[in-house]
């Protein structure tokens, strides 16, 4: 790349100087742009910043820096930007010099709006809460083999995953393989105590509740977890030709978000009250014994007071509730409005052969009504889990590619 410097000769027509740079009080950079807006940006962060050689490591993109030397208290000397290379530069009172290109600080600009466009774009999609009279509104398909095939589709079904929190996948091959390939296009399977991918169906010594015929009650997967499989990869091979065999779906983090305005001092308890999750056994074939348990809130809130995770799953609830006693009969009754109104929002839909239901786990509670298996047709899934951090990873690596030129 060429540095300004290169540069300069080259720019014949002369711009009126317009932007301006100026020390701020008290520690603060203050920008002013031609067209009126204003940049703010702390000294400390600045220096803490430097994109010189010596404060910065390009490839590595780490800051080397050493925070013995500061940046605390060096404070800037004097400031000044160079229209010509649209660059603010800092003398600091110890010497040193910092360059920063315009359109870097600008990104990088400390008001709302840069901030929110930044969390909002490259950090995670906004959610788009639904009930269900707009599930058709929300419903996205797409085909197994574009998703394979095409990363504009590849990038359409994560955030359609991120944002309305589930989608249809449909033709996909009968093959048990489809749910680890699709968990592969997205980066790394999660293995978990049931296996890199997992099958439901009726078994005879059944070791989940889930490989059972019975009605399948309203749960997210593995509240049992610390690291709580984010999506669920839900590959329909045999549906069941009984009645049943239906999947429930409702959007946990709408529900949340009604109780919490209808219902506050009841959302309180559900986000404060610790419930044990608990899985104990063995999975079928596999010898190996597990004894999962996590203690956590129906309702997990995030740094920033939003909903980012719903634990429920009926059959996974230790009887052993480690809360004092006037605790426990509170968080009952909050508990009961939660699955009332998480009732009122139930949609029901039955998979195909071919289909591939995926949701977000964290989110998105789901069941199954209750089905007959017979000699002929035995209803049949493969199941995967990827995490969250490999979902979002990849949908910035193909949102942002040039940033990983
Ligand atoms: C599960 C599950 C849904 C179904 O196994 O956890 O949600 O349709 N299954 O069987
Ligand atoms: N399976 C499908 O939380 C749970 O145990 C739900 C998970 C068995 C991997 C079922
Ligand atoms: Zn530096
Ligand atoms: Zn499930």
């Amino acid at each position: 790349m060429l540095s300004c410097r290169h540069l300069i000769g080259r720019f014949l027509v002369r711009r009126q100087a317009s932007t301006q740079a100026r020390l701020a009080s008290p520690g603060i950079v203050e920008i002013d742009e031609a067209d009126g807006q204003r940049l703010k940006y702390p000294q400390v962060w600045l220096r803490d910043n430097c994109q010189c050689t010596e404060c910065f490591h390009a490839t590595t993109r780490a800051r080397k820096s050493n925070w013995e030397r500061g940046p605390l208290h060096v404070g800037a000397q004097r400031v000044s930007y160079d229209e010509q290379c649209q660059q603010l530069q800092v003398h600091w009172q110890d010497e040193h010099k910092s360059v920063y290109e315009l359109q870097w600080l600008r990104e990088r600009d400390f008001g709302d709006a840069a901030r929110q466009k930044y969390l909002d774009e490259v950090y995670r999609p906004p959610v788009q809460l639904w009930g269900k009279t707009q599930f058709e509104e929300v419903r996205r398909e797409f085909l197994y083999q574009n998703v394979l095939d095409r990363d504009d589709v590849l990038k359409a079904w994560l955030e359609a995953l991120a944002v309305q929190g589930f989608a249809l996948l449909k033709d996909a091959p009968d093959d048990e393989n489809v749910a680890r390939r699709l968990a592969e296009r997205i980066g790394y399977i999660k293995r978990t105590t049931y296996g890199d991918v997992f099958e439901v169906k009726s078994k005879p010594n059944a070791g989940n509740y889930a490989y059972l015929m019975v009605p399948l009650p309203l749960h997210t997967d593995m509240p049992y977890y610390e690291y709580k499989a984010g999506i669920n990869i839900l590959h329909t091979l045999v549906q069941s030709e009984s009645a049943g065999g239906a999947n429930t779906l409702v959007d946990g983090f709408h529900v949340a978000a009604e109780m919490r305005r209808l219902y506050p001092q009841e959302f309180e308890v559900l986000r404060s009250v610790p419930v044990n999750w608990y899985d104990i056994g063995h999975d079928g074939d596999q010898a190996r014994p597990f004894h999962s348990l996590w203690r956590a809130p129906v309702v997990c809130l995030d740094v920033d007071g939003q909903v980012v995770r719903i634990n429920q799953n009926t059959t996974k609830r230790d009887s052993r509730f480690t809360v004092p006693i006037e605790q426990a009969v509170a968080w009952y009754e909050a508990y009961d409005r939660f699955l009332r109104l998480a009732h009122d929002e139930i949609v029901e839909f039955k998979t195909r052969p071919g289909d591939v239901f995926v949701f977000n786990n964290l989110r998105m509670l789901h069941g199954r009504t209750a089905y007959e298996d017979s000699p002929q047709n035995k209803r049949h899934l493969v199941g995967a889990y990827v995490d969250w951090d490999i979902i979002y990873s990849k949908l910035r690596t193909l949102r942002f590619p040039q940033a990983h030129e």
